[in-house]
């Protein structure tokens, strides 16, 4: 911090020299001079034996409390003080001005926005006596809150207030602008939790943050997704005016991104002069990056009235719809941020796209499904993946979906990634929310089913029980849709129950434990402690109700607890076929915001406050309350609906 951070902030600051401040040499020039160093040698020594004196003649029991309370004072001062300056323990400050609370994180607020003020709803009332089965989950779930408990502790005592703990050596590392990343990425989870103190900690520390003047170049896409869905989240649970005021600040300041010809944003910014950077080659975006942030200005828009917010983020969204690839229906993975074009004909669902696709559907949701050209959109893009990136196995037939690459429809690369994985969550997300034709929705259901299915199993098959971060597919697997077809067509079909290729009964899906059998070859063999997996478990277990899908779950977690849990806190992964994959020395903050809390939620029972028609999740797993735009809003922001 600078000197004039350190004064804004309050803090006293030291003063030396002739400039330590007016009353010192004022002062001295009224007073007579002293005789120097002799008069006060004298001075001091007689004072000393005055106090020798009068110490001696004491009671030895005085004399015993005054050494004692006089030894006890250093390890005191130093214990609170110096240990606080040289990050020997984390730093417990008082949170400003007392929060609401209710059993389990929060309770009443302040009606900010009339329209959600319903929102969160209370807690459910303590109901009747757990049934076995109840209690089995809240123990489960108290087991994902105690393994929060582990990492968030490791994180605070040995890297608070850097972004990550290195969970093998407990240091620390700042690779997200040195912001504190994890205590950001954290702060819904806490409330959602209940680490009250911990979350308190955390959102003291987003006070004292200077995003606006910040001197490092952040990334757009993960500052946006951590930081600025965090801020909001947490805001939305709190209504803490000073959250809202961080978030501003940040969305403002990631704003500057979008200085681009198209409007598109670049790779990353310097906040302090708005210097720009570009990462992924010449004049080139890439659809995630790009397609990411209009769940947080579009809400962001309602809450402080600003269409800017909206306009800026829409514009991207209609610049995308306009291009959507009519041989195929996708949207290209990279775009032209000179142009505003599609550059090249690469089309996938993994790393360079991912949320760009998450953002259509869950846009049209957030805002009340009011955006009617979003969901036209969505279905679009959705039919545009079922006809050309999912494909099915030889063998097994688990169903994945990949990209394809090249002129025309391309050509697949038969890779699943474990990216990929949130894909079934949000087919089943849209079966679950949309007004679809049952043939259509089943259809999706299916999908959804069938794909987690293959993610969920890429953990079962595996020696350690976790999943790898590449699967390369056999190069013998088909398009999967045309088989659809002819089977919707066959007697099969029409059987009660009966499953379209790619669906398994669950006495069906069996792990593979031998490599060459499974159909598939690890390509990346790392378990990064990524969520996408048991995020579709959690949502295929809240739109179906099938509890096997809580028990896949749980396997999971159980295997993340063996293999990944260290002294400080849980760890990266490589060789997941092994007995003992190899750990590696990084907790990513994407854990604690979004693997922990898809976990707990999974094991939750009985708690309204987090329906899926009441919030939506940003792709880094932060809650937004659903709401629908304001007539006001609609004719200001000239809002299409
Ligand atoms: C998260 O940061 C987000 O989910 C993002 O969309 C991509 N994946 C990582 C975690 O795997």
């Amino acid at each position: 911090m600078s000197s004039s951070e350190l004064r804004e902030e309050g803090y006293p600051l030291a003063t030396t020299g002739i400039d330590a401040g007016s009353n010192s040499r004022n002062d001295t020039a009224n007073m007579l001079p002293l005789p120097q160093s002799s008069g006060r040698r004298y001075h001091s020594r007689g004072v000393l034996s005055k106090v020798r004196t009068t110490f001696l003649s004491t009671r030895p029991i005085v004399r015993y409390t005054i050494i004692f309370l006089l030894s006890a004072f250093p390890i005191y001062w130093f214990y609170n003080d110096l240990s606080d300056y040289f990050h020997l323990r984390p730093h417990f400050p008082p949170p400003p001005h007392p929060r609401p609370y209710g059993a389990e994180g929060w309770g009443s607020h302040s009606n900010h926005n009339q329209d959600e003020s319903h929102w969160p709803p209370p807690p459910p009332p303590p109901g009747k006596r757990p049934s076995a089965k109840e209690a089995k989950w809240a123990a489960r779930a108290q087991e994902v809150k105690d393994a929060f408990a582990h990492a968030y502790s490791g994180y605070e005592k040995y890297a608070f207030p850097a972004d990550e703990l290195l969970p093998l050596n407990r240091k620390s590392v700042n690779n997200f602008n040195g912001w504190g990343v994890t205590a950001v990425d954290s702060l819904d989870t806490m409330l959602m939790m209940g680490f009250e103190a911990e979350y308190n900690r955390g959102v003291q520390h987003v006070y004292k943050s200077d995003y606006a003047g910040s001197k490092v170049f952040v990334l757009f896409f993960e500052t946006s997704i951590r930081y600025f869905g965090g801020l909001l989240s947490a805001y939305a649970y709190t209504k803490d005016p000073q959250l809202l005021s961080k978030a501003k600040e940040l969305g403002d300041t990631l704003l500057l991104a979008l200085n681009t010809t198209a409007g598109y944003p670049k790779f990353s910014l310097r906040p302090s002069d708005g210097v720009l950077s570009t990462y992924w080659g010449v004049n080139r975006v890439i659809l995630a990056e790009m397609g990411t942030i209009q769940l947080e200005y579009k809400y962001l828009a309602h809450l402080t009235g600003n269409k800017t917010y909206y306009e800026k983020v829409e514009h991207i969204r209609e610049m995308m719809h306009a291009q959507i690839d009519p041989t195929t229906n996708l949207l290209a993975s990279f775009w032209d941020y000179v142009n505003g074009m599609p550059a090249g004909r690469k089309f996938s669902i993994g790393a360079l796209a991912d949320s760009g696709y998450e953002y259509i559907l869950k846009q049209y949701l957030l805002t009340g499904k009011t955006e009617k050209k979003a969901l036209e959109m969505y279905l679009t893009v959705a039919q545009g993946i079922i006809d050309n990136l999912l494909y099915i196995s030889p063998e097994r037939e688990l169903l994945f979906a990949t990209d394809i690459d090249g002129p025309g429809k391309g050509q697949p690369s038969y890779v699943y990634e474990h990216l990929s994985c949130f894909l079934p969550g949000l087919f089943a997300l849209g079966a679950h929310s949309l007004d679809l034709q049952p043939e259509e929705r089943q259809l999706h259901l299916w999908i959804a089913d069938g794909l987690t299915q293959t993610c969920y199993i890429s953990y079962a098959d595996q020696t350690s029980g976790l999943g790898p971060e590449e699967m390369q597919f056999d190069r013998k697997s088909t398009l999967w849709y045309p088989q659809y077809k002819i089977w919707k067509k066959s007697s099969a079909a029409r059987q009660n129950g009966a499953l379209p290729p790619g669906v398994k009964l669950a006495k069906d899906l069996k792990p593979e434990k031998f490599g060459p059998k499974r159909d598939y070859r690890n390509r990346r063999d790392a378990y990064l402690l990524r969520p996408e997996t048991v995020e579709s478990v959690f949502v295929m277990w809240r739109v179906t109700g099938d509890e096997v899908w809580r028990e896949r779950g749980y396997e999971i977690f159980k295997a993340i607890e063996r293999h990944t849990k260290t002294e400080y806190g849980y760890a990266s992964v490589s060789g997941v076929d092994k007995e003992e994959p190899f750990k590696q020395n990084s907790m990513p903050s994407y854990f604690l915001a979004e693997t922990l809390k898809y976990l707990w939620l999974l094991f939750r029972d009985n708690d309204n406050r987090y329906d899926l028609d009441k919030i939506v999740f940003n792709t880094e797993a932060h809650p937004l309350p659903i709401f629908t735009w304001r007539k006001d809003e609609i004719e200001q922001f000239k809002i299409p609906t």
